[in-house]
This record gives structure tokens, sequence and C-alpha cells, in this order.
């Protein structure tokens, strides 16, 4: 079977799917690239090979002739652009955050649980990546003990385009909070929130955040997205028994110079590579199977609540409880 894809968005992310899809995953094909600007919806299709273009998200989603989507479009168009393909009945893997706003991750739930099926996958490939899967299955397996801590770091090369100070806490650390979450089995309570140079650093100053789950585990995450000196991300479980330490892909290490080096990715496409690539089959394959993986709408909505409970903090200085609203059965 074929699944018909519209990809929304053509940007970094949108082309990216596009690749991944046209090049590595049998059974998909490119129905529509869809972005505002046809310029770039054209040359993206040029390039992998999509039998349409469109300027028009909702029609591209309503199409006949399309079966599921892929939403790679800014922030603010993921849950709109979710609710239009749960509209239409049509399966929709969506680039994280589903939303900056945790009332609308919550309409998206709503809206799914209503039409009775999960429709809605959240691109949070971490849960993909080989180490932390890695990490994962050791401490389920009781070897680590009880976990303690786990510490991260994520770290751009420089704030995308329209950036601004706190969407370090909204658009990035939305992975850690959800892989922290997916790999403690555990919600969190509370969060708190730091920058060095305190009010007077710059908006886009590194964040320092420090939450305690359910499970009464710690995660730290530093956030600083103008690090520099290349895509970098880390991450250390401490459990009662051992450590695990995250690590990326290396291809190779150069000595050259009178000195050895490993080389830092520009951005995450090629840190993340793996992931994308077993995210995104396992999501076509499920599309078959019926059996949703990966991140749900549900676990979308979690991420974004301690995202803006977080927001809250850095803004008034002080700790903040991070509120759920009860679980529904459907996603249990
Ligand atoms: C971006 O949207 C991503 O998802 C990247 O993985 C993350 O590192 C970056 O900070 C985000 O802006």
């Amino acid at each position: 079977m074929t699944v018909r894809l519209a990809i929304i968005g053509a940007g970094t992310m949108g082309g990216d799917h596009a690749r991944i899809f046209a090049d590595e995953i049998p059974g998909a094909s490119l129905q529509t690239i869809c972005d505002a600007d046809a310029a770039r919806a054209r040359a993206a299709a040029d390039k992998w090979g999509a039998r349409h273009v469109s300027d028009d998200p909702e029609a591209a989603i309503r199409s006949s002739e399309v079966d599921a989507v892929v939403i790679a479009a800014p922030d603010q168009f993921h849950a709109p652009l979710t609710l239009a393909s749960i509209a239409a009945g049509k399966p929709v893997l969506c680039e994280k955050p589903l939303s900056q706003s945790s009332a609308e991750c919550l309409a998206v739930t709503e809206a799914e649980e209503k039409r009775g099926k999960r429709l809605v996958q959240v691109g949070f490939m971490r849960r993909f990546d080989p180490s932390y899967i890695e990490i994962k299955t050791l401490l389920s397996s009781g070897a680590l003990g009880r976990a303690l801590m786990f510490h991260c770091i994520h770290r751009n090369v420089a704030p995308a385009y329209g950036f601004e100070g706190s969407m370090a806490i909204s658009n990035s650390a939305p992975h850690e909070f959800d892989v922290a979450r997916w790999m403690l089995d555990a919600d969190y309570k509370f969060i708190s929130v730091f920058r060095p140079g305190g009010a007077t650093a710059a908006k886009s100053a590194p964040v320092f955040m420090i939450l305690e789950t359910t499970g009464g585990q710690l995660v730290d995450i530093e956030v600083n997205i103008s690090a520099t000196y290349g895509y970098d991300v880390r991450a250390e479980l401490v459990g009662e028994k051992g450590t695990a330490v995250l690590q990326a892909p290396v291809l190779s290490d150069v000595n050259l110079g009178l000195k050895s080096y490993r080389a830092y990715p520009e951005d995450w496409r090629p840190r993340f590579e793996e992931a994308y690539r077993r995210q995104n089959l396992a999501w076509l394959k499920s599309l078959t199977s019926g059996a949703p993986v990966g991140a749900s709408a549900w676990d979308g909505y979690c991420s974004t609540a301690v995202a803006e409970a977080g927001v809250k903090a850095l803004r008034a200085g002080k700790t903040v409880a991070v509120e759920l609203v009860a679980k529904p059965n459907f996603y249990a």
C-alpha cells in the first residue's frame, strides 16, 4: 500500500521530511508540498519528486488524493492544521511543539477523542534515537537501579530567525521535557528557571531549568540557543547503581595539526538523522498497523504545559507548579 502524503511547510524541517520520505521510506509517496512561498514549495517538489504544490494547506489536507499529513509549518500553525487533519479524518505527523499554548493542545486532544481514533503523532523524534532508547532499555531492565537524576544539555549554534527570549523554553526545551518524561515514565511537579546575568542578560542568554518529577527525580536542563561552537545535545541518566551517558553519532575522529578532534554538526538534522528516519518509518508503518507509536497529542500537551509553567517561572523568578488536567482514558 502506498501512502500519499501532503507535507505542509517547505522550510528546514519540511524539506528534510520530504527528503526522508522520498529517499528512505518505502511505501510513502509525496503527493503535495505546500508552502506560503510558492517558489519554495516548487523547489522542494522538484527536488524530491512531489506531484503537486499548493499554497493552501487546508485544501491540501482535505484533498481526496492525500492519505496522511506531515506538518512542518511554523509553530503557530501546528495546532490549527492538526485540527484540520483530524476534521478530515487524516493521520498527522506534526512537528514539535504541538502548540506553544496548552489550551490549544487540549483542543487537539479533545478533537481527536471526539473523532474516536488516534490520528496524531507529535514529532518528538528523540524517542527514536538509538542512544536514548539504549539508556531507557537499560533503566527498564533494573541494571541502573532507580533513576535519581537526569542531566540534559541542549545547545544550538545560533537562534533561528524570529527566535525570541522565552522560545528557548517553549520551542527548544520541549524536546528535553518530552524525552525526560518518557525516559523516567513520570510527569513533572515543579519547574524553576534561571538565567546567567539575571534580568540584564541578553534575550538569547542560556536558560537553566530544574524540574522535580512526580516520581521524585530531579531533571536539570541547560538550553543555550547561541552556543556558537556547534549543535550539541548531551544527557546523563543517574541511577542508584550507575549512570548512562548519551552518545552522538561519530563518523570520524580527525588527527590534524598536532590536534585530535570530532566535528560538531551545524544543526539537529545530522545529529538526529537516524532518529528522524526511524520516527518517519515507524509512523508510516503505524498507519497500516493501526497501532500508534511515538508521542501522542497528550504527550504534546504535557510538554507544552511544562513549557508554559517554565516561561512563568522565568518571568516571576520563582518555582512554579506544573498543573495538568486529568488524563483522558482515550490516551491510557
Ligand atoms: C528546533 O525547532 C528543533 O526542533 C531542534 O531540534 C532544536 O535543537 C532547536 O532548538 C529548535 O529551535
